[in-house]
Formats: C-alpha cells, structure tokens, sequence
C-alpha cells in the first residue's frame, strides 16, 4: 500500500526484536512507525495510510456500497482467509489459525 500512494518507508525484518516488541507487543506483522506513532493490524493500517496519504481518493470510497465492499474484503482477508489457510498444511502456523 505504501508503494501504491508513493509513500517511502524503510522495513525491518526482526520482529521479535524488543524495539519492534514496543511498536507491536504480539511479535506480528504488519506494524508501522509513522513519525512516532506506532499502529499495528493491517486493516487498521491500510485505513490509516489511505486517510493519511491519500484522502479522498478510491481507496476509500464514501458510498455506502462501496464502502461496504470494501468492508467485506477487508473482513475476508482478516477473518476467512487465515482460518481456511489453516486447513492448508504448508500455510500452517504452529499457534493456530489467526483469529
Ligand atoms: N490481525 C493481525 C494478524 C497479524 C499476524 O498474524 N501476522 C502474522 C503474519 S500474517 C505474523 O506476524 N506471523 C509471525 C509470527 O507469528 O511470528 C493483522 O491483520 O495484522
């Protein structure tokens, strides 16, 4: 999402480190430092990219239809997705499905 709005960022990879563990106290993946203020949850971080970077753009439409789409998609990929990934013994993570 960054790349898509052209906003330029540096990643770290070492998630259990303890300065990401203070950004995001689980160890998980996405979390982000913008400016000092940290945020974790990819939904949540989309949403606050877009409203940040790119407001009122298509990212996040206004019609409730549209929003609504949106909305769903944001639930499957964060919801459905990962306990279905389950059942699939190569996207198996040892603690279980995210919930
Ligand atoms: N609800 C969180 C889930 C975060 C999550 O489970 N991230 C996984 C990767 S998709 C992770 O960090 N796994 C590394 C680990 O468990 O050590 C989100 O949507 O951001």
């Amino acid at each position: 999402m960054l790349a898509f709005l052209g906003v330029a960022y540096e990643t770290n990879g070492a998630h259990k480190a303890p300065e990401y563990l203070k950004i995001s106290p689980f160890g998980l993946v996405p979390a982000i430092n913008d400016g000092g203020d940290a945020l974790t949850d990819s939904n949540a971080i989309l949403i606050y990219l877009v409203q940040t970077y790119a407001k009122g753009s298509h990212w996040l439409p206004t019609d409730p239809k549209e929003a609504a789409e949106l909305r769903r998609w944001l639930t499957i990929a964060a919801c459905r997705l990962p306990v279905r990934l389950w059942h699939v013994p190569h996207c198996r993570r040892s603690k279980g499905p995210m919930t």
